[in-house]
Protein backbone atom coordinates (compact mmCIF):
# COMPACT_ATOMS: atom_id res chain seq x y z
CA UNK A 1 0.00 0.00 0.00
CA UNK A 2 2.76 2.25 1.07
CA UNK A 3 4.17 1.87 -2.44
CA UNK A 4 0.81 2.60 -4.26
CA UNK A 5 0.73 5.43 -2.29
CA UNK A 6 4.36 6.90 -3.34
CA UNK A 7 3.83 6.17 -7.13
CA UNK A 8 0.38 8.04 -7.04
CA UNK A 9 2.49 11.21 -5.57
CA UNK A 10 5.30 10.41 -8.65
CA UNK A 11 2.77 10.73 -11.06
CA UNK A 12 0.91 13.84 -9.71
CA UNK A 13 4.31 15.36 -9.77
CA UNK A 14 5.03 14.18 -12.99
CA UNK A 15 1.96 15.92 -14.42
CA UNK A 16 2.44 19.43 -12.78
CA UNK A 17 6.57 19.19 -14.25
CA UNK A 18 4.46 18.37 -18.12
CA UNK A 19 2.27 21.04 -17.80
CA UNK A 20 5.60 23.78 -16.87
CA UNK A 21 6.97 22.24 -19.56
CA UNK A 22 4.35 23.66 -21.65
CA UNK A 23 4.24 26.68 -20.28
CA UNK A 24 8.02 27.22 -20.85
CA UNK A 25 6.97 26.71 -24.57
CA UNK A 26 4.99 28.45 -24.73
CA UNK A 27 7.89 31.52 -24.46
CA UNK A 28 8.60 30.52 -28.43
CA UNK A 29 6.76 33.93 -29.85
CA UNK A 30 8.40 36.04 -26.65
CA UNK A 31 11.62 34.77 -27.36
CA UNK A 32 10.91 35.95 -31.31
CA UNK A 33 10.35 39.05 -29.84
CA UNK A 34 13.47 39.48 -27.86
CA UNK A 35 15.48 38.52 -31.06
CA UNK A 36 13.61 40.70 -33.47
CA UNK A 37 14.19 43.83 -31.38
CA UNK A 38 17.57 42.60 -30.64
CA UNK A 39 18.52 42.12 -34.24
CA UNK A 40 16.10 43.30 -36.38
CA UNK A 41 14.53 46.82 -35.33
CA UNK A 42 17.53 48.78 -36.87
CA UNK A 43 16.23 47.80 -40.27
CA UNK A 44 12.78 46.46 -39.96
CA UNK A 45 9.63 47.22 -38.88
CA UNK A 46 5.89 45.09 -38.94
CA UNK A 47 3.86 47.73 -40.71
CA UNK A 48 6.60 49.97 -42.26
CA UNK A 49 9.41 50.16 -44.30
CA UNK A 50 12.74 51.32 -42.26
CA UNK A 51 15.63 50.46 -44.35
CA UNK A 52 14.30 47.51 -45.33
CA UNK A 53 10.61 46.33 -46.21
CA UNK A 54 8.19 46.05 -43.74
CA UNK A 55 7.76 42.19 -42.47
CA UNK A 56 3.86 42.32 -42.18
CA UNK A 57 2.63 38.90 -43.38
CA UNK A 58 6.32 37.87 -44.84
CA UNK A 59 5.51 34.45 -43.86
CA UNK A 60 2.40 34.52 -46.20
CA UNK A 61 4.67 35.68 -49.13
CA UNK A 62 7.61 33.08 -48.42
CA UNK A 63 8.21 29.57 -47.55
CA UNK A 64 9.77 28.95 -44.33
CA UNK A 65 12.63 26.97 -45.95
CA UNK A 66 13.38 30.46 -47.97
CA UNK A 67 13.02 32.65 -44.92
CA UNK A 68 15.59 30.72 -42.68
CA UNK A 69 17.89 30.70 -45.70
CA UNK A 70 17.51 34.66 -46.49
CA UNK A 71 17.89 35.46 -42.87
CA UNK A 72 21.11 33.29 -42.27
CA UNK A 73 22.76 34.97 -45.13
CA UNK A 74 20.79 36.71 -47.55
CA UNK A 75 23.83 37.67 -49.89
CA UNK A 76 24.49 34.54 -50.13
CA UNK A 77 21.35 33.75 -51.56
CA UNK A 78 21.25 36.91 -53.71
CA UNK A 79 24.96 35.72 -55.02
CA UNK A 80 23.34 32.01 -55.82
CA UNK A 81 20.94 33.76 -58.61
CA UNK A 82 17.55 33.33 -56.05
CA UNK A 83 14.99 35.10 -58.38
CA UNK A 84 13.05 36.45 -55.23
CA UNK A 85 16.41 37.26 -53.63
CA UNK A 86 17.69 39.19 -56.51
CA UNK A 87 14.68 41.30 -57.18
CA UNK A 88 14.25 41.90 -53.31
CA UNK A 89 17.72 42.86 -53.48
CA UNK A 90 16.85 45.25 -56.79
CA UNK A 91 13.62 46.83 -55.36
CA UNK A 92 15.74 47.94 -51.99
CA UNK A 93 18.39 49.99 -53.75
CA UNK A 94 20.70 47.45 -53.30
CA UNK A 95 20.87 47.82 -50.11
CA UNK A 96 22.88 44.57 -48.03
CA UNK A 97 21.00 42.66 -45.37
CA UNK A 98 23.39 41.44 -42.35
CA UNK A 99 23.67 37.81 -41.95
CA UNK A 100 22.76 35.92 -39.15
CA UNK A 101 24.36 33.12 -39.25
CA UNK A 102 25.04 32.81 -35.28
CA UNK A 103 20.62 32.48 -35.31
CA UNK A 104 19.55 28.32 -34.98
CA UNK A 105 16.57 27.53 -37.23
CA UNK A 106 14.88 27.67 -34.29
CA UNK A 107 15.73 30.97 -32.70
CA UNK A 108 14.17 32.02 -37.07
CA UNK A 109 11.21 30.40 -36.90
CA UNK A 110 10.49 32.28 -33.18
CA UNK A 111 10.93 35.37 -35.07
CA UNK A 112 8.78 34.24 -37.86
CA UNK A 113 6.32 33.29 -35.61
CA UNK A 114 6.66 36.78 -33.57
CA UNK A 115 6.06 38.44 -36.92
CA UNK A 116 2.84 36.47 -37.73
CA UNK A 117 1.70 37.34 -34.59
CA UNK A 118 2.10 40.41 -34.88
CA UNK A 119 0.70 40.56 -38.63
CA UNK A 120 -2.51 38.69 -37.70
CA UNK A 121 -3.10 40.46 -35.08
CA UNK A 122 -4.45 43.83 -34.38
CA UNK A 123 -2.05 45.91 -32.24
CA UNK A 124 -4.14 45.41 -28.91
CA UNK A 125 -4.79 41.75 -29.16
CA UNK A 126 -1.21 40.58 -29.97
CA UNK A 127 -1.03 38.75 -26.83
CA UNK A 128 -3.80 36.39 -27.36
CA UNK A 129 -2.50 35.55 -30.52
CA UNK A 130 1.15 34.70 -28.96
CA UNK A 131 -0.22 31.26 -27.09
CA UNK A 132 -1.74 29.48 -30.10
CA UNK A 133 0.87 30.01 -32.64
CA UNK A 134 3.87 29.19 -29.75
CA UNK A 135 2.27 25.74 -28.67
CA UNK A 136 1.70 24.26 -31.90
CA UNK A 137 5.26 24.42 -32.68
CA UNK A 138 6.11 23.27 -29.14
CA UNK A 139 5.74 19.53 -29.09
CA UNK A 140 9.99 19.24 -29.48
CA UNK A 141 11.01 21.10 -26.58
CA UNK A 142 8.82 19.18 -24.17
CA UNK A 143 10.38 16.41 -24.14
CA UNK A 144 13.12 18.14 -23.47
CA UNK A 145 12.26 19.83 -20.20
CA UNK A 146 10.27 16.65 -19.24
CA UNK A 147 13.10 14.67 -19.02
CA UNK A 148 15.52 17.48 -17.47
CA UNK A 149 12.81 17.81 -15.03
CA UNK A 150 12.90 13.83 -14.23
CA UNK A 151 16.87 14.14 -14.25
CA UNK A 152 16.74 16.19 -11.22
CA UNK A 153 14.27 14.56 -9.07
CA UNK A 154 16.36 11.40 -9.34
CA UNK A 155 18.97 13.30 -8.54
CA UNK A 156 17.12 14.80 -5.76
CA UNK A 157 16.01 11.24 -4.89
CA UNK A 158 19.70 9.93 -4.67
CA UNK A 159 21.08 12.55 -2.44
CA UNK A 160 18.21 11.61 -0.23
CA UNK A 161 19.04 7.91 0.05
CA UNK A 162 22.49 8.30 0.40
CA UNK A 163 22.36 10.84 3.19
CA UNK A 164 19.90 7.72 4.89
CA UNK A 165 22.15 5.33 4.93
CA UNK A 166 25.15 7.41 6.54
CA UNK A 167 22.54 7.87 9.70
CA UNK A 168 21.98 4.53 9.30
CA UNK A 169 25.50 3.51 9.64
CA UNK A 170 25.95 6.38 12.20
CA UNK A 171 23.51 4.83 14.50
CA UNK A 172 25.20 1.08 14.11
CA UNK A 173 28.53 2.85 15.21
CA UNK A 174 26.72 4.30 18.08
CA UNK A 175 25.68 0.69 19.40
CA UNK A 176 28.72 -0.61 18.68
CA UNK A 177 30.26 1.84 20.68
CA UNK A 178 33.35 2.82 17.85
CA UNK A 179 32.00 4.61 14.70
CA UNK A 180 31.43 2.24 11.33
CA UNK A 181 33.41 4.91 9.13
CA UNK A 182 37.06 6.87 10.08
CA UNK A 183 36.10 10.34 8.77
CA UNK A 184 39.33 11.70 9.74
CA UNK A 185 40.83 8.93 7.22
CA UNK A 186 38.07 9.18 4.25
CA UNK A 187 38.61 13.40 4.43
CA UNK A 188 42.52 12.38 4.20
CA UNK A 189 41.89 10.56 1.35
CA UNK A 190 39.37 12.15 -0.34
CA UNK A 191 42.41 14.92 -0.30
CA UNK A 192 44.83 12.80 -2.13
CA UNK A 193 42.23 12.11 -4.52
CA UNK A 194 41.08 15.92 -5.21
CA UNK A 195 44.61 16.76 -5.87
CA UNK A 196 45.32 13.69 -7.86
CA UNK A 197 42.13 13.76 -9.98
CA UNK A 198 42.16 17.90 -10.58
CA UNK A 199 45.52 18.47 -11.23
CA UNK A 200 45.49 15.83 -13.83
CA UNK A 201 42.32 16.81 -15.26
CA UNK A 202 43.91 20.69 -15.40
CA UNK A 203 46.93 18.74 -17.49
CA UNK A 204 44.91 16.91 -19.80
CA UNK A 205 42.71 19.77 -20.23
CA UNK A 206 46.03 22.16 -21.50
CA UNK A 207 47.07 18.80 -23.13
CA UNK A 208 43.66 17.95 -25.60
CA UNK A 209 42.31 21.36 -25.93
CA UNK A 210 45.52 23.71 -25.83
CA UNK A 211 46.19 23.73 -29.49
CA UNK A 212 42.48 25.49 -29.36
CA UNK A 213 43.60 28.26 -28.46
CA UNK A 214 45.20 31.47 -29.95
CA UNK A 215 48.46 31.04 -28.54
CA UNK A 216 48.98 27.79 -30.13
CA UNK A 217 48.28 29.16 -33.62
CA UNK A 218 50.64 32.24 -32.73
CA UNK A 219 50.71 35.95 -33.31
CA UNK A 220 49.73 37.31 -36.58
CA UNK A 221 50.94 41.01 -35.68
CA UNK A 222 54.65 42.44 -35.49
CA UNK A 223 53.94 42.97 -31.39
CA UNK A 224 52.18 39.59 -31.43
CA UNK A 225 55.49 37.80 -30.49
CA UNK A 226 56.62 39.86 -27.43
CA UNK A 227 52.98 39.63 -26.39
CA UNK A 228 53.25 36.28 -26.68
CA UNK A 229 56.23 35.91 -25.10
CA UNK A 230 55.21 37.82 -21.65
CA UNK A 231 52.33 35.88 -21.40
CA UNK A 232 54.23 32.68 -21.38
CA UNK A 233 57.02 33.78 -18.83
CA UNK A 234 54.23 34.72 -16.49
CA UNK A 235 52.08 31.59 -17.08
CA UNK A 236 55.08 29.57 -16.43
CA UNK A 237 56.17 31.04 -13.27
CA UNK A 238 52.47 30.98 -12.02
CA UNK A 239 52.39 27.29 -12.88
CA UNK A 240 55.16 26.59 -11.20
CA UNK A 241 54.19 28.14 -7.79
CA UNK A 242 50.68 26.55 -8.50
CA UNK A 243 51.61 23.47 -8.77
CA UNK A 244 54.39 23.51 -5.56
CA UNK A 245 51.36 24.86 -3.04
CA UNK A 246 48.97 22.57 -4.22
CA UNK A 247 50.85 19.58 -3.96
CA UNK A 248 51.79 20.75 -0.12
CA UNK A 249 48.36 21.92 0.79
CA UNK A 250 47.02 18.46 -0.15
CA UNK A 251 49.55 16.38 1.12
CA UNK A 252 49.99 18.23 4.30
CA UNK A 253 46.05 17.78 4.56
CA UNK A 254 46.79 13.82 4.12
CA UNK A 255 50.04 13.31 5.82
CA UNK A 256 48.85 15.09 9.29
CA UNK A 257 45.29 13.75 9.83
CA UNK A 258 44.17 13.46 13.14
CA UNK A 259 44.83 10.27 14.98
CA UNK A 260 42.55 11.71 17.56
CA UNK A 261 45.79 11.45 20.05
CA UNK A 262 48.31 13.61 18.98
CA UNK A 263 48.48 17.31 19.57
CA UNK A 264 49.24 20.06 17.18
CA UNK A 265 52.40 22.21 17.80
CA UNK A 266 52.28 25.62 18.70
CA UNK A 267 54.46 27.65 15.92
CA UNK A 268 52.85 31.45 16.24
CA UNK A 269 55.85 32.82 14.03
CA UNK A 270 59.63 32.54 11.89
CA UNK A 271 60.39 35.53 10.86
CA UNK A 272 63.53 33.67 8.72
CA UNK A 273 60.64 32.35 6.82
CA UNK A 274 58.22 35.44 6.31
CA UNK A 275 61.36 37.53 5.56
CA UNK A 276 62.20 34.68 2.04
CA UNK A 277 58.61 34.15 1.38
CA UNK A 278 57.86 38.52 1.76
CA UNK A 279 61.03 38.71 -0.76
CA UNK A 280 61.14 36.42 -2.93
CA UNK A 281 57.78 36.92 -4.55
CA UNK A 282 58.40 40.65 -4.37
CA UNK A 283 61.04 40.37 -6.66
CA UNK A 284 59.38 38.14 -8.95
CA UNK A 285 56.39 40.43 -9.46
CA UNK A 286 58.66 43.64 -9.13
CA UNK A 287 60.92 41.90 -12.46
CA UNK A 288 57.71 40.83 -14.28
CA UNK A 289 55.76 44.27 -14.11
CA UNK A 290 58.55 46.08 -15.51
CA UNK A 291 59.36 43.59 -18.09
CA UNK A 292 54.95 44.24 -19.08
CA UNK A 293 55.43 48.10 -18.29
CA UNK A 294 58.77 47.83 -21.19
CA UNK A 295 56.10 45.65 -23.66
CA UNK A 296 53.29 47.57 -23.23
CA UNK A 297 55.32 51.37 -24.06
CA UNK A 298 56.90 49.41 -27.15
CA UNK A 299 53.43 48.46 -28.39
CA UNK A 300 51.62 51.44 -27.59
CA UNK A 301 54.57 54.34 -28.46
CA UNK A 302 55.86 53.32 -31.39
CA UNK A 303 55.85 55.56 -34.48
CA UNK A 304 55.13 54.74 -37.73
CA UNK A 305 55.08 57.40 -40.36
CA UNK A 306 53.19 55.88 -43.32
CA UNK A 307 50.57 54.08 -40.90
CA UNK A 308 47.53 53.98 -42.56
CA UNK A 309 44.61 55.56 -41.13
CA UNK A 310 41.06 53.69 -40.12
CA UNK A 311 38.26 54.01 -37.86
CA UNK A 312 36.83 50.65 -36.18
CA UNK A 313 33.37 52.19 -34.87
CA UNK A 314 31.19 50.18 -32.81
CA UNK A 315 27.14 49.67 -31.90
CA UNK A 316 24.86 47.77 -30.58
CA UNK A 317 25.29 45.45 -31.75
CA UNK A 318 27.29 45.25 -35.20
CA UNK A 319 31.20 46.84 -35.95
CA UNK A 320 31.94 49.18 -39.28
CA UNK A 321 35.03 49.90 -40.45
CA UNK A 322 36.08 53.74 -42.04
CA UNK A 323 38.93 54.11 -44.09
CA UNK A 324 40.53 57.23 -44.73
CA UNK A 325 40.81 57.32 -48.62
CA UNK A 326 43.53 58.46 -50.93
CA UNK A 327 44.09 61.70 -48.18
CA UNK A 328 44.89 58.83 -45.56
CA UNK A 329 42.71 61.47 -43.39
CA UNK A 330 39.47 60.66 -41.75
CA UNK A 331 36.75 62.85 -41.71
CA UNK A 332 35.52 64.56 -38.84
CA UNK A 333 32.56 63.22 -37.08
CA UNK A 334 29.73 64.26 -34.73
CA UNK A 335 27.30 62.36 -32.84
CA UNK A 336 24.39 65.11 -33.75
CA UNK A 337 24.60 63.74 -37.73
CA UNK A 338 23.93 60.04 -36.55
CA UNK A 339 20.89 58.59 -38.15
CA UNK A 340 19.11 56.24 -40.29
CA UNK A 341 21.30 57.23 -43.57
CA UNK A 342 24.52 58.59 -41.98
CA UNK A 343 24.77 55.56 -39.57
CA UNK A 344 28.07 56.85 -38.20
CA UNK A 345 27.65 60.21 -37.87
CA UNK A 346 30.23 61.39 -40.08
CA UNK A 347 30.07 65.11 -40.75
CA UNK A 348 29.96 64.88 -44.77
CA UNK A 349 30.16 68.47 -45.11
CA UNK A 350 34.37 68.14 -44.26
CA UNK A 351 36.76 67.54 -47.57
CA UNK A 352 38.36 64.94 -45.50
CA UNK A 353 35.41 62.98 -45.58
CA UNK A 354 34.31 62.73 -49.36
CA UNK A 355 36.33 59.89 -50.02
CA UNK A 356 36.27 58.08 -46.65
CA UNK A 357 34.88 54.27 -47.14
CA UNK A 358 32.44 53.12 -44.83
CA UNK A 359 32.47 48.98 -44.96
CA UNK A 360 31.41 45.72 -43.00
CA UNK A 361 34.42 43.97 -43.62
CA UNK A 362 38.21 45.07 -41.75
CA UNK A 363 40.16 44.44 -44.50
CA UNK A 364 43.91 44.84 -43.89
CA UNK A 365 46.86 45.10 -45.75
CA UNK A 366 49.97 42.68 -44.57
CA UNK A 367 52.95 44.13 -43.86
CA UNK A 368 51.31 47.59 -43.63
CA UNK A 369 51.05 49.36 -40.30
CA UNK A 370 47.89 51.31 -39.73
CA UNK A 371 46.69 53.06 -36.83
CA UNK A 372 42.99 52.53 -35.45
CA UNK A 373 41.15 54.85 -34.15
CA UNK A 374 37.64 53.44 -32.05
CA UNK A 375 34.48 55.48 -31.25
CA UNK A 376 31.60 54.00 -29.82
CA UNK A 377 27.86 55.19 -30.53
CA UNK A 378 25.99 54.36 -28.00
CA UNK A 379 27.45 51.91 -24.90
CA UNK A 380 31.30 50.58 -24.03
CA UNK A 381 32.28 48.13 -26.35
CA UNK A 382 35.42 46.32 -26.43
CA UNK A 383 37.20 45.60 -29.60
CA UNK A 384 39.08 42.24 -29.76
CA UNK A 385 41.33 40.90 -32.29
CA UNK A 386 42.74 37.85 -30.52
CA UNK A 387 44.98 36.81 -33.77
CA UNK A 388 46.62 40.02 -33.51
CA UNK A 389 46.63 40.30 -30.15
CA UNK A 390 44.63 43.16 -29.67
CA UNK A 391 42.14 44.34 -27.46
CA UNK A 392 41.01 47.93 -26.90
CA UNK A 393 37.78 49.14 -25.04
CA UNK A 394 35.55 51.71 -27.25
CA UNK A 395 33.96 53.71 -25.13
CA UNK A 396 31.40 56.67 -26.32
CA UNK A 397 32.67 60.02 -26.31
CA UNK A 398 36.26 59.13 -25.17
CA UNK A 399 38.64 58.17 -27.98
CA UNK A 400 40.84 55.32 -28.02
CA UNK A 401 43.78 54.20 -30.64
CA UNK A 402 45.91 51.10 -31.43
CA UNK A 403 49.10 50.74 -33.86
CA UNK A 404 49.68 47.25 -35.25
CA UNK A 405 51.39 45.77 -38.43
CA UNK A 406 49.89 42.64 -39.26
CA UNK A 407 52.25 39.89 -40.82
CA UNK A 408 50.17 36.99 -41.90
CA UNK A 409 47.83 37.12 -44.69
CA UNK A 410 44.49 35.11 -44.39
CA UNK A 411 45.69 32.97 -46.73
CA UNK A 412 49.18 32.61 -45.17
CA UNK A 413 47.27 31.54 -42.10
CA UNK A 414 45.25 28.95 -43.57
CA UNK A 415 47.91 27.23 -44.92
CA UNK A 416 49.58 27.13 -41.60
CA UNK A 417 47.04 26.23 -39.73
CA UNK A 418 45.94 23.50 -41.72
CA UNK A 419 42.71 24.75 -41.95
CA UNK A 420 40.83 25.61 -45.28
CA UNK A 421 38.26 27.30 -43.64
CA UNK A 422 39.96 29.72 -41.17
CA UNK A 423 38.75 33.50 -40.71
CA UNK A 424 40.68 36.46 -38.75
CA UNK A 425 37.96 37.98 -36.19
CA UNK A 426 37.00 41.06 -34.57
CA UNK A 427 34.85 40.47 -31.75
CA UNK A 428 33.30 42.31 -28.91
CA UNK A 429 34.70 42.09 -25.16
CA UNK A 430 31.97 43.87 -22.88
CA UNK A 431 28.70 42.21 -22.35
CA UNK A 432 26.81 45.30 -24.35
CA UNK A 433 23.57 44.15 -24.15
CA UNK A 434 21.37 41.30 -25.19
CA UNK A 435 22.94 40.76 -28.48
CA UNK A 436 26.35 41.22 -27.16
CA UNK A 437 27.07 37.81 -28.70
CA UNK A 438 26.80 38.41 -32.28
CA UNK A 439 28.92 41.34 -32.48
CA UNK A 440 31.40 39.86 -35.10
CA UNK A 441 33.43 41.20 -37.63
CA UNK A 442 35.24 39.21 -40.23
CA UNK A 443 38.69 40.44 -40.85
CA UNK A 444 40.35 39.63 -43.99
CA UNK A 445 44.33 40.40 -43.74
CA UNK A 446 45.17 40.81 -48.20
CA UNK A 447 48.66 41.08 -49.91
CA UNK A 448 48.99 44.83 -51.29
CA UNK A 449 47.77 43.35 -54.79
CA UNK A 450 43.87 42.09 -53.11
CA UNK A 451 44.03 45.28 -51.04
CA UNK A 452 43.83 47.61 -53.92
CA UNK A 453 41.69 45.34 -55.75
CA UNK A 454 38.67 45.54 -53.08
CA UNK A 455 39.65 48.96 -52.19
CA UNK A 456 38.23 49.66 -55.65
CA UNK A 457 35.16 48.25 -55.85
CA UNK A 458 34.27 49.83 -52.33
CA UNK A 459 32.06 53.29 -53.23
CA UNK A 460 33.33 56.80 -51.53
CA UNK A 461 31.03 58.35 -48.97
CA UNK A 462 30.00 61.86 -51.15
CA UNK A 463 30.46 60.45 -54.60
CA UNK A 464 31.40 62.73 -57.25
CA UNK A 465 33.23 64.92 -54.97
CA UNK A 466 37.03 64.35 -54.80
CA UNK A 467 39.36 65.42 -52.12
CA UNK A 468 41.62 68.32 -52.76
CA UNK A 469 44.95 67.75 -52.16
CA UNK A 470 44.56 63.93 -53.14
CA UNK A 471 47.96 62.18 -51.77
CA UNK A 472 48.54 58.54 -52.53
CA UNK A 473 50.01 56.48 -49.98
CA UNK A 474 53.16 54.58 -51.05
C1 LIG B 1 21.20 46.29 -41.86
C2 LIG B 1 19.78 46.30 -42.05
C3 LIG B 1 18.97 45.03 -41.82
C4 LIG B 1 18.89 44.26 -40.69
C5 LIG B 1 19.64 44.43 -39.38
C6 LIG B 1 17.92 43.23 -40.97
N1 LIG B 1 17.44 43.37 -42.24
FE1 LIG B 1 16.08 42.16 -43.15
N2 LIG B 1 16.25 43.25 -44.84
C7 LIG B 1 17.05 44.37 -45.00
C8 LIG B 1 16.95 44.84 -46.37
C9 LIG B 1 17.67 46.06 -46.94
C10 LIG B 1 16.05 43.96 -47.02
C11 LIG B 1 15.61 44.03 -48.48
C12 LIG B 1 16.41 43.10 -49.33
C13 LIG B 1 17.79 43.61 -49.65
O1 LIG B 1 17.93 44.77 -50.06
O2 LIG B 1 18.74 42.84 -49.49
C14 LIG B 1 15.62 42.98 -46.04
C15 LIG B 1 14.73 41.94 -46.28
C16 LIG B 1 14.27 41.06 -45.35
C17 LIG B 1 13.26 40.04 -45.58
C18 LIG B 1 12.53 39.79 -46.87
C19 LIG B 1 11.30 40.65 -46.90
C20 LIG B 1 10.37 40.30 -48.00
O3 LIG B 1 9.54 41.15 -48.30
O4 LIG B 1 10.47 39.19 -48.54
C21 LIG B 1 13.07 39.39 -44.40
C22 LIG B 1 12.12 38.24 -44.13
C23 LIG B 1 13.97 39.98 -43.44
N3 LIG B 1 14.67 40.99 -44.03
C24 LIG B 1 14.06 39.58 -42.11
C25 LIG B 1 14.96 40.11 -41.22
C26 LIG B 1 15.11 39.64 -39.86
C27 LIG B 1 14.29 38.52 -39.25
C28 LIG B 1 16.09 40.38 -39.30
C29 LIG B 1 16.64 40.24 -37.91
C30 LIG B 1 17.13 38.94 -37.55
C31 LIG B 1 16.56 41.32 -40.28
N4 LIG B 1 15.86 41.13 -41.44
C32 LIG B 1 17.55 42.26 -40.05
C33 LIG B 1 17.84 44.95 -44.05
C34 LIG B 1 18.06 44.45 -42.78
CU1 LIG C 1 29.52 45.30 -27.85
Amino acid sequence: MKILNLLSKITFLIAILCSFGLNLSAQTADEGKTLFNANCTACHAINDKVVGPALKDVHKRREEAWLLKWIKNSQALIKSGDATAVQLYKENNNVLMTSFETLSDNQIKSIVAYVKAESEAPAAAVVASVAPTAASSATQTNWESIINYLLLLIGILLIAIISLVFKILARIGDIQGKPVINWNSVNAILMILFLVIGMGAAFWEFYAHGKLTVFNQGPASEHGAEYDNMFMITFALTGVVFVITQVLLFWYGFKYKSDGKRKALFYPDNHKIEMWWTIVPAIVLTVLVIRGLITWNHMMYKKEDNARKIEIFAYQFGWNARYAGTDNKLGAHNFREVGKVNALGVDTNDVNSYDDIITNELHLEVNQPIDIAFRAKDVIHSALMPHFRVQMNVVPGLPTKFSFKPTLTTAEMRKKLGKPEFDYILLCNKICGSAHYRMKMLIVVDTKEEYQKWLNTQSVLVAGKVAPKAVAIK
